[in-house]
Parts: C-alpha cells; sequence; structure tokens
C-alpha cells in the first residue's frame, strides 16, 4: 500500500522543458489544473498528497520521478540523464528526509531517471534509454540487492516512441504488465500476463496503480476495454498537456 505522494506543480515556464514530440506548446493554465485534478486523484486513492515549491529554473521539474527510487527501506537519488535536469534532485532530498533516514545516489558516471524503473512488488524491471546509462542502471541494481531486491534489464535505446522504459510499459499488480507492442515480448516480461497496448494507443501505457485504483489517461479506449472486465477500478485523467512535454501519468508524483 502506498500512504504517500510527493509532487511538484508545473511553473510558469513548464514550456521551455525537454520535449520529442511535436505536439504544441503547452498551455499553462490548463497544465496546472491537470495536475490539481491528478492531486485529487492521488488523493482518492488514500495518499496524502505533499507539494514540493515548483522550480523556476527548471521546466522539467513538475516530472519528479524521474529524481528518486523510492523502496520501502531507502530513498536512492538519481542522477538525470538531461544536464538540464540535474539541478532538480537536492530540493527532493528535505521533503524525503522527514520519510526516509536512508538515503542513497546514483553516481558519475551512471546516469538515471526514475521514468526507466519500473517495480513489480520488488522486482526491478530497469531501462536502458537515453538518459539511464549501463552504469547508473548498475549501480542501481547494486543497491537494490543489497535489500535482496531482483532486477532485471530492459534495453529501449531502439525502441521508437518512447522515452523512457514506463513510457511503453506499466506494472499494474496481480502480476500483469501492460505494455507497448515493442515491449510485449521481452524476456524479461515473461513471467507475466502481458496487456498489449495497440499502436494507436501507445501513450496510454503509462498508467499507474494506486493501492485498489489504476490512474489511466482519458481517450484510449480500447486499453480501458481490456483493463475493466479484469475489475481494475479506473481513474482517467486528461494528460494532454503533460504529454506535449514527454510526461505522462507516473512522471508526476513519487508513490512511498
Ligand atoms: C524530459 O524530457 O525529461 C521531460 N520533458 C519529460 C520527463 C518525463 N518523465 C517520465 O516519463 N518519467
Amino acid at each position: 500500500m502506498f500512504r504517500r505522494a510527493l509532487v511538484r506543480p508545473p511553473g510558469p515556464n513548464f514550456a521551455e522543458g525537454l520535449t520529442t514530440v511535436d505536439l504544441g506548446a503547452p498551455d499553462y493554465d490548463r497544465a496546472l489544473a491537470q495536475h490539481a485534478a491528478y492531486c485529487m486523484a492521488l488523493d482518492r486513492c488514500g495518499l496524502a498528497v505533499m507539494q514540493v515549491p515548483e522550480a523556476p529554473h527548471y521546466p522539467d521539474s513538475t516530472f519528479v520521478e524521474d529524481t528518486a527510487i523510492l523502496t520501502p527501506s531507502r530513498a536512492i537519488l538519481t542522477r538525470p540523464g538531461a544536464s538540464s535536469r540535474a539541478g532538480e534532485v537536492p530540493a527532493i532530498r528535505a521533503p524525503l528526509s522527514a520519510f526516509y533516514t536512508e538515503f542513497r545516489a546514483i553516481s558519475d558516471p551512471g546516469t538515471l531517471d526514475g521514468g526507466d524503473v519500473c517495480e513489480a512488488d520488488g522486482h526491478f524491471i530497469i531501462g536502458l534509454s537515453t538518459r539511464t546509462n549501463e552504469k547508473g542502471a548498475r549501480q542501481l541494481a547494486a543497491i537494490l540487492a543489497e535489500d535482496g531486491h531482483t532486477f532485471a534489464f530492459v534495453d529501449i535505446r531502439a525502441v521508437e516512441g518512447i522515452l523512457h522504459l514506463k513510457s511503453g510499459i506499466a506494472y499494474v499488480g496481480d502480476g500483469r504488465i501492460v505494455a507497448i507492442e515493442a515491449l510485449a515480448q521481452h524476456p524479461a516480461l515473461r513471467s507475466y500476463t502481458v496487456i498489449t497496448v495497440e499502436s494507436s494507443e501507445t501513450y496510454a501505457a503509462n498508467c499507474v496503480r494506486v493501492n485498489d485504483r489504476l490512474l489511466v489517461t482519458t481517450g484510449y479506449p480500447r486499453l480501458e476495454a481490456a483493463l475493466r472486465p479484469l475489475g481494475y477500478d479506473l481513474i482517467p485523467l486528461d494528460m494532454s498537456e503533460f504529454q506535449k512535454m514527454d510526461g505522462g501519468l507516473s512522471c508526476l508524483s513519487l508513490r512511498f
């Protein structure tokens, strides 16, 4: 069970962040409204939502998931792969220190974004991407192994259309993984029941199980139709403005 979430609202320069998609500039007021709806959804899932103040110099800082990996026993601060995002991490440590006494960190020359780390009940699937390099992935794996966690690597560097591993897969509990077609057959997913996302709905793969609810992006009826009969209690959320900046549901919070 998750009890808390850490979030960071987008700042006024949100549109100056990094993006690889060509969907136009995000509307700031809409982004704030979507972020507020996201926080309300986390509240409905039973989480206490803690807000870190926006960071004017870091337009991508609303994507807090990339700054830390949280396990029951420790907080692992990342070393984001995009140099413009490196300064986001220190502000995350302070609020986490109220709940974690043990901190570890990914260090140079390792780089790692939290969006590349998919936890499935204590097993960690770690993506190698343009943001997470092999050294960063191995550092994380070694830290996790100290606590008896297991791990697997998935190289997504040749997979088109996704920035992070979790842009393409999500663990939704009960031994099930939602995955885009390009990753559905990956050996690292062999022990799971895979719910394949059709290519027209790739963006929808980034969904988030929070306690007994599942956050999904609105506008993807095929994935919804696959999930509802399995008994998932869905909370659909409009993510249009975050999608324009390569972000999705999971990136907007750290859940612990
Ligand atoms: C970036 O390029 O870093 C941000 N514009 C988007 C980060 C999205 N984070 C995630 O998927 N975990």
